[in-house]
């Protein structure tokens, strides 16, 4: 999992705006519309009673600066009520426990969930990455069913997408650099693994990156459609002039997938 930078992550509490009018323009949903959908709720949900805790985890390679503050600008912007615990580790999470929080949210370098407290279930951001970018590509594609779609990455990511796409009746192939990786998942799930991964984009629109690779524009078709959260992220003027949409963003989409689909488990909702 590729690890954040404060850099990265430096706008995250203030550019929602932005990052909506983008979504709204390339999917016609918000990041709140496109996570209810990822959860498989198709209507707008109150979530103004989902207490949060947000708790700083020092272990391993430590706090991420604007980490816990970003998760919790993201979770506010859901409508959700939340906090970044003073304490950190073991100790937030005690402390958000005895502010009686419905949600926890947590991360560290290998694993970052959603905990529902009443359901004892948790999300993690493998799942929320992958479903989220898988909906919003979804959604800019006018619908994925029977379509060729690649997946670039076959690691935690990649692999969720994979089997979501599938579920959705794509057409999915799948590449990575390491062939053997792509190769497994294809005898797992049925699905295509392409050897080069140069070759399998330039023969794609629809596209689900979840590798940290960067793709010079000669590869990109024209009227592409790149769901991509892999960082680092970069594409050059060509792949942007032919791209019809590139959807990307260092965190929200993947927060705020988790977080729903986490606060739903403790709900009522119709679906
Ligand atoms: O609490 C903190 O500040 C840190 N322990 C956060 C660590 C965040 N985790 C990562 O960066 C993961 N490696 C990747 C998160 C995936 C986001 N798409």
């Amino acid at each position: 999992m590729t690890r954040l930078t404060p850099d990265l992550i430096e706008g995250v509490p203030d550019d929602t705006l932005d990052l909506d009018s983008r979504l709204l323009k390339m999917c016609g949903k918000t990041v709140k519309q496109l996570a209810l959908e990822g959860a498989g709720v198709y209507h707008d949900v109150d979530f103004s009673k989902m207490r949060v805790a947000c708790v700083p985890i020092t272990s391993g390679m430590g706090i991420i600066g604007g980490f816990s503050k970003s998760v919790d600008a993201i979770v506010r912007r859901l409508g959700m009520q939340s906090y970044v615990t003073a304490g950190t580790d073991v100790n937030g999470f005690q402390q958000a426990i005895r502010d009686g929080v419905d949600m926890v949210m947590m991360a560290d370098d290998a694993m970052f969930v959603a905990y529902n407290v009443h359901a004892a279930r948790s999300t993690n951001n493998s799942w929320g990455t992958a479903m989220g970018y898988a909906v919003a590509l979804k959604n800019a594609a006018g619908g994925i069913e029977g379509k060729d779609v690649l997946v670039i990455g076959a690691g935690l990511v990649g692999t969720e997408a994979v089997q979501i796409l599938k579920s959705w009746g794509a057409n999915v192939s799948v590449t990575d650099i390491k062939t053997e990786k792509a190769k497994a998942l294809e005898e797992r799930f049925g699905v295509k693994a392409l050897p080069d991964v140069e070759d399998a984009l330039a023969s794609h629109r629809y596209i689900l990156n979840a590798a940290p690779a960067i793709f010079p524009g000669r590869l990109i078709q024209e009227g592409a459609v790149i769901s991509t959260p892999g960082v680092p992220h970069y594409f050059d003027e060509e792949g942007r002039k032919k791209a019809k949409a590139i959807i990307h963003d260092p965190l929200e989409i993947g927060t705020a997938m988790m977080a729903v689909n986490s606060a739903l488990f403790s709900m009522e909702v119709s679906k």
